[in-house]
Parts: C-alpha cells; sequence; structure tokens
C-alpha cells in the first residue's frame, strides 16, 4: 500500500461491536500511532449519528475507523475534518463506479450518495482536551458487496450497480491511499481548497428543493456550508439561513 502512515498500523478483528467504539477504548488505554486503523470483518452493533444504527453484513462491506491525531486545527474548524474525509470517500467511490462517476456527490454534512442513494456514511468523534482536539476517530461504513439492505431502504452498494464483486482488502488500501492525500493537504493549510473541493461535490447544491426544518416545509437551494459545518439554504425570499443537523431534513 502506497501511503506513508495511513493504514500503516492496521487492526484487523473478526468481530466487534463498533470499530469506532474499539478505536475509541484503545486510544484511552495506549499510546497508538497516527495513523492507525481498526477494521472488522462482522460489525454487530454499527452506529450512525445521534443513535443510529448502521446495518452491515459480515464480511460484506468496509466497516473501519481511522485514529488521527490532527492537533494542529483549531476545535472551531473540526468540520474541516468531515470534508477532508468526505472527498477521500467520494473519490474512492468514483473511482470504483467510473461509469457513474459524476453521480457521485457529497450529502451534507457527511453521506456519500449516488444519484439519490447512500452508499457510505461517516462518524466523526473528535477527543477534546484543553479546548484542543487531542485525537479523532474517523468511522467509515462502505458498501461494497452487500446486495439487499434489511433496515436501510435507501441503501445502495458498489455490487449492487456494477454487478460485479470487489476485493474488500484491495478497496480498504485505496480508501487510505485516498484519505492520505486530502489529510496532508488539510495539515499543511490548504483549507480553502479542501472547503471549495468539497461544495463542488455537494448534492443539490444551488438546485431549488424541499426541506423540512421542525413542522415547517420549505423550498430553498443549497448555497454554501459555514465554517462550522452549518448548511447555508437561499430561501425564496433571498435571505439565506442557516440550519444544523437537527434542524433540517430534505425531502
Ligand atoms: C452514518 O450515520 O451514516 C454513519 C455511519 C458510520 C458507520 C461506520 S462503520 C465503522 C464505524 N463504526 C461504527 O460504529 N460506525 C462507523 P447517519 O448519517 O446517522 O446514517 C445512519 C442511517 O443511514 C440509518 O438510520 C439508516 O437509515 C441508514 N443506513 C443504515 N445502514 C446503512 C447502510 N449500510 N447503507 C446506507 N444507509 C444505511
Amino acid at each position: 500500500m502506497n501511503t506513508l502512515f495511513i493504514g500503516q498500523n492496521t487492526i484487523r478483528l473478526k468481530s466487534v461491536d463498533s470499530t469506532n467504539s474499539y478505536a475509541s477504548e484503545i486510544l484511552r488505554q495506549n499510546a497508538v500511532p497516527d495513523g492507525t486503523m481498526v477494521s472488522t470483518e462482522e460489525q454487530t452493533m454499527g452506529r450512525g449519528q445521534r443513535g443510529n444504527s448502521w446495518e452491515s453484513e459480515p464480511n460484506c462491506n468496509l466497516a473501519l475507523s481511522l485514529i488521527l491525531y490532527p492537533r494542529f486545527l483549531k476545535t472551531d474548524d473540526q468540520f474541516l475534518i468531515t470534508q477532508f474525509t468526505s472527498l477521500a470517500v467520494a473519490d474512492l467511490m468514483a473511482e470504483l463506479l467510473s461509469g457513474s462517476a459524476e453521480q457521485v456527490k457529497i450529502k451534507w454534512p457527511n453521506d456519500i450518495y449516488v444519484g439519490d442513494r447512500k452508499i457510505a456514511g461517516i462518524l466523526i468523534e473528535n477527543f477534546i482536551r484543553d479546548q484542543q482536539i487531542h485525537a479523532s476517530v474517523i468511522g467509515i461504513g462502505i458498501n461494497v458487496n452487500q446486495q439487499q439492505f434489511r433496515q436501510a431502504p435507501n441503501a445502495v452498494s458498489v455490487r449492487m450497480i456494477t454487478g460485479q464483486e470487489s476485493d474488500l482488502r484491495s478497496v480498504q488500501e485505496r480508501l487510505c491511499e485516498w484519505l492520505e492525500p486530502y489529510y496532508l493537504q488539510l495539515k499543511a493549510g490548504q483549507l480553502e481548497k479542501i472547503n471549495a473541493n468539497y461544495l463542488e461535490k455537494l448534492y443539490r447544491r444551488e438546485e431549488r428543493h424541499l426541506f423540512y426544518a421542525g413542522e415547517n416545509s420549505f423550498q430553498a437551494a443549497i448555497c454554501g456550508v459555514s465554517r462550522q459545518g452549518k448548511l447555508q439554504l437561499q430561501l425564496d425570499d433571498g435571505s439565506v439561513k442557516e440550519f444544523d443537523l437537527k434542524e433540517i431534513r430534505f425531502s
């Protein structure tokens, strides 16, 4: 694998409740090298955002967590971790789905979509100490060879699109090879470049669609994302409003 540090230390598990929980636990207990990856064949209690669950059939998909120490980042800039990870996963998907590469989009904040279906999800858990980012656990689930989803009707996998089975080990290595240059961009302070690239790949950007906020529904167009990662929507009266994940739903 062609990386300097991402995935060079990989812990491969047969079965675990959640690779993010496992990674957080080893971080608490030991000194873990930067770029350590925890992957598993079976994940019994995969987690999504805010108590959601993540479905993954054993030996079919990637379920892994990457441990990084982005201590150079201000806590205010945490959203850049979401951004660089989403870009790497989106590029990997475009590579695997070369025929439908232009349909691969990042659905704010960090789902990877092909057309209107979700092919990968990301769960980032940052450890803050003394108002600094101490460590980041980046959980990534990618639907590779699974052909049917029980709990997630909107899910799609690489195999469902291409009809071909992929070698999980190679996909995992390519993921590391996509992640590392984006992380190095972040480390080099190329924040604007990352942000611009993220906005360019954003699902439904600058298209008028229906959104739900609490009891209300309204038409709006995504016009940007704030530094804190809030979604910026332009309403029909021309005003721009910001929403966080809890406040807004896509139609
Ligand atoms: C996510 O949450 O999309 C983050 C998923 C992160 C999973 C990885 S796997 C390795 C690591 N260890 C963990 O425990 N987690 C991470 P969220 O945006 O909340 O989306 C979750 C929702 O997506 C669920 O409520 C379902 O509706 C749907 N879903 C569940 N499994 C799915 C799948 N395999 N493909 C597509 N959608 C799915």
